[in-house]
C-alpha cells in the first residue's frame, strides 16, 4: 500500500475562538496581535460571549465543515488527502496546522480559508502565515485566494434570502453584510469589488429589485414606497474598536436610516462575508442588528449561515482538488 498514492495535504483555516471563557483573554490578547486588552476590553467580550451562552459555535461548526471537506476529497480520490485544522486566533494555529502535514509526510500543501472573499488584511494574512510555516517545514505551498464566485455558494445564499424574506414584509431591504476592515488596508485592495459582485449574483438570483445604482431604489433609499418590494445594498459590521477610519456604513445605521426614511417596513441582513454561526452573527447581528431594527420599528430576519452545507461543501473539495494540480 505504502507508496501506492502521493498524498496531498491541506490545510483549511479559520478564525477560531476561545475554548472557553477562561482562554477569552489570551485570544483577545492575540487578535490584538500581543497586546493585552484593557479591563473593561475584556469585560466587554467576555460579556457578549456571555450574551451568546458563554462561548462560540465556531469551533464546533468549523469542525463540521472541514469533515464535510475532508469527506468530499475521500469520495473523489479515496485516501489522497490529508486535511488538517489551522485557525487564525486559537489551538489548533495555522502553523500547527502546516506542521502535522509535513509531518504526514504530504507532498505539498494546498491552503482554503473558510472566508468567500478575498483582502489582503484577511484571507492574505491567512495565507502569509500558511506559506512562511510551509516554507520552513519545506512543502510546495498554493493559497485559493477567494471562491465568492462558487455557484453553490451564491444558490445557497440566494436560497437562504428568499426563505428568510417569505417571513417578511413586501416591502423589506437586504442588507448584505462583510466584516468591515480599516479603510487603510482597503485601499488598492479587491475586498470590496468581490462583496459587490457576490452580493449582485446573489440577488439576481434571488430576484431581488436593482440595488444600489441599478435602478429606483439604492444609495441611501431612492425614491420607492413601502409596496416595491425589495431593495438590497451592502453594508457593513463588527468594526474593530480603533480610533482609525473603518469602512461604512455600519449596518446599524443603515438599519436607523431605512427606518427614518419610512420606505421600508423591513430588514433581512444576509452575512454573505462569513460561513458560520459565531459572536458576529449570533451577538453582532441576531442581538445588535436586531435591537436597532426593533427601535426603528422595522421587522428583522438574519439569513441563516452556509455552515456545512453539503452542497458548498463539496465545491470548496472541488476548487482544492483543482488548485492542487495533476498528483
Ligand atoms: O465566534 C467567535 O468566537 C469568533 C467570531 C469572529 C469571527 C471574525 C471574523 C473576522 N474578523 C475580521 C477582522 C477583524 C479585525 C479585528 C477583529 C477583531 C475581533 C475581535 C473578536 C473577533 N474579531 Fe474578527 N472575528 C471574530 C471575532 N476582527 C472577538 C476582538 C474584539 C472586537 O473588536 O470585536 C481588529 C483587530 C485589531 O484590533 O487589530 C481587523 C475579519 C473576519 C472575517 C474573515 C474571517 O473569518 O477570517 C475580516 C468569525
Amino acid at each position: 500500500m505504502a507508496g501506492a498514492v502521493t498524498r496531498s495535504g491541506l490545510v483549511v483555516m479559520a478564525y477560531g475562538t476561545p475554548g472557553s471563557p477562561d482562554e477569552i483573554e489570551a485570544y483577545y490578547t492575540h487578535i490584538r496581535r500581543g497586546r493585552p486588552p484593557s479591563p473593561e476590553q475584556l469585560a466587554e467580550l467576555v460579556s457578549r460571549y456571555e450574551a451568546i451562552g458563554g462561548t462560540s459555535p465556531l469551533a464546533a461548526r468549523t469542525r463540521d465543515q472541514v469533515a464535510a471537506i475532508r469527506a468530499a476529497l475521500d469520495a473523489a480520490a479515496p485516501g489522497e488527502w490529508v486535511v488538517e485544522l489551522g485557525t487564525k486566533h486559537a489551538p489548533p494555529f495555522i502553523e500547527d496546522g502546516v506542521q502535522a502535514l509535513a509531518k504526514a509526510g504530504v507532498a505539498r500543501a494546498v491552503g482554503l480559508v473558510l472566508a468567500p472573499h478575498y483582502s489582503r488584511g484577511s484571507v492574505g494574512e491567512y495565507h502569509a502565515r500558511a506559506r512562511a510555516a510551509a516554507d520552513e517545514a519545506g512543502l510546495a505551498y498554493v493559497g485559493i485566494d477567494s471562491w465568492h464566485d462558487s455557484e453553490p455558494w451564491i444558490a445557497a445564499q440566494a436560497e437562504r434570502v428568499r426563505a428568510a424574506r417569505a417571513g417578511l414584509p413586501p416591502a423589506t431591504e437586504v442588507l448584505f453584510t462583510a466584516h468591515s476592515l480599516p479603510e487603510r488596508v482597503l485601499e488598492g485592495d479587491r475586498y470590496v469589488d468581490e462583496l459587490e459582485a457576490s452580493a449582485r449574483a446573489i440577488a439576481a438570483r434571488a430576484d431581488l429589485g436593482p440595488g444600489p445604482g441599478g435602478g429606483t431604489r439604492g444609495g441611501s433609499g431612492g425614491a420607492a414606497g413601502p409596496a416595491d418590494g425589495a431593495g438590497w445594498r451592502l453594508a457593513w459590521q463588527s468594526a474593530g474598536r480603533t480610533p482609525e477610519p473603518w469602512r461604512g456604513p455600519d449596518v446599524a445605521e443603515v438599519i436607523r436610516e431605512l427606518g427614518a426614511g419610512g420606505a421600508v417596513a423591513g430588514v433581512l441582513v444576509c452575512p454573505q462575508g462569513f460561513t458560520s454561526d459565531h459572536l458576529e452573527v449570533l451577538y453582532d447581528l441576531d442581538v445588535d442588528a436586531r435591537r436597532v431594527a426593533e427601535e426603528a420599528g422595522l421587522a428583522f430576519a438574519r439569513t441563516a449561515s452556509i455552515n456545512d452545507d453539503p452542497a458548498v461543501m463539496a465545491d470548496l473539495a472541488a476548487r482544492v482538488r483543482r488548485a492542487a494540480g495533476p498528483s
